[in-house]
């Protein structure tokens, strides 16, 4: 991004100081994040993706309704509103987001200091706090109106129907990649029978929706940096309406692995029980309360569904020459899938395992 560019950009916020420096920042997929540094504070600014939230108005609507919920229950606890959640920076205009010439969104947060995020699980402490996290979000918003959301990506976590994207992919095969992946579509396709669990368990009424996150990995979350402890979820943009078990699923697909994400070495990727473990403790001690008995049951099959979803988008994503996930080489997407259909596999077969630690938590 140019300088000059993004200079403009930042003095549309109402930041505190002057400008020392701007460098691109974190790991994640989507959004383009840089760290604002300025003479007294440091912020987090954003430029949100449109090709994959269409609707950045409505998005942003979302995170201020979510976080001003959130740091009243933040308050009523005794905690500190502007640490344990996000906190936006409003335009010089007094909006949550500015829209440049080139139809650009971006927006802004006060940068949360003394925080952590990590890509890779690196003490099973780490990761139960990870667990608390996130119950601890789907507990406080239990309560939110999930009426006034808006859906930022409809069907995101609709599985069936992503196997549905999935096959269109194959068969249009547009980048000739098919061959190459033959292996991995056929692991997919064998499992075709299993993908709507969840969302079945939904629309029978098995399962009630809730309020959740959608986007639950390790990432996701910021530890203080000293005490190692979880601080706060981030990454509002997927919160709306969703099952339980696919927010519990998705950070164990990510956290309770033994390597990252896009490991391209496949030996060293295995689906870690005792990782498993400590996320359902500190998750189920913080939201345990408030799920009924048949989404408890449900956690170990969102584990499983969640990691072989993000296996399919990933793959989809390769087939479709790679327009959806940022990536840094031409394999990234297909190396990502095979990470996941590794650990889908692993969780098959330590299915009863996984089972018996829901049970003995719950
Ligand atoms: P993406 O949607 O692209 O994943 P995120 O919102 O997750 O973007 O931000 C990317 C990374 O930036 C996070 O993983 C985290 O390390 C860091 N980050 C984001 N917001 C903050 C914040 N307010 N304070 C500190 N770090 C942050
Ligand atoms: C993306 O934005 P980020 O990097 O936290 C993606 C998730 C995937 C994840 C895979 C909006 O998450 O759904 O599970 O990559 N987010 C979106 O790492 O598609
Ligand atoms: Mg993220």
């Amino acid at each position: 991004m140019n300088q000059n560019k993004i200079e403009n950009v930042i003095a549309e916020f109402a930041l505190v100081g002057a400008l020392k420096s701007c460098t691109p920042y974190g790991s994640g997929h989507i959004n383009d994040t840089y760290l604002v540094d300025m003479q007294q504070k440091r912020y987090i600014l954003q430029k949100i993706n449109t090709h994959v939230f269409s609707n950045a108005k409505a998005l942003m609507q979302n995170i201020s309704q979510i976080t001003q919920f959130l740091k009243q229950k933040i308050v009523e606890a005794g905690g500190d509103p502007y640490r344990e959640t996000l906190n936006l920076v409003p335009t010089q205009q007094g909006t949550y987001y500015f829209q440049d010439h080139d139809h650009c969104f971006w927006r802004c947060y006060d940068f949360i200091e003394d925080s952590i995020s990590y890509d890779i699980v690196r003490a099973p402490e780490d990761f139960y706090q990870c667990g608390i996290a996130f119950g601890h979000f789907q507990s406080l918003m239990a309560d939110f109106p999930a009426k006034i959301l808006f859906e930022t990506i409809p069907n995101f976590h609709n599985t069936p129907l992503r196997y549905q994207t999935f096959l269109q992919a194959v068969s249009a095969d547009s980048h000739q990649r098919a061959d190459e992946a033959s292996e991995e579509i056929s692991f997919i396709r064998q499992r075709a029978g299993e993908l709507s669990e969840l969302t079945d368990s939904l629309k029978q009424g098995k399962l009630p929706l809730r309020v959740t996150h959608n986007d639950t990995k390790l990432n996701n979350c910021l530890f203080d940096r000293r005490s190692r402890k979880a601080i706060c979820v981030i990454d509002l943009d997927t919160v709306m309406p969703g099952i339980v078990a696919y927010d519990f699923g998705d950070s164990i697909r990510f956290g309770a692995s033994t390597a990252a994400e896009d490991e391209p070495d496949l030996k060293k990727v295995h689906f870690s029980l005792p990782l498993y473990e400590s996320y359902t403790k500190g998750f189920l001690e913080a939201a345990g309360k408030s799920l009924t008995s048949e989404e408890l049951c449900s956690l170990p099959v969102g584990a499983k569904l969640m990691t072989l979803e993000c296996g399919i988008r990933f793959l989809t994503d390769y087939l479709e020459g790679d327009v959806y996930f940022k990536i840094s080489h031409e394999k990234h997407n297909l190396e990502r899938c095979r990470t996941q259909l590794k650990l889908v596999s692993e969780m098959e077969s330590k299915w009863n395992e996984m089972n018996d630690i829901i049970y003995k938590y719950k």
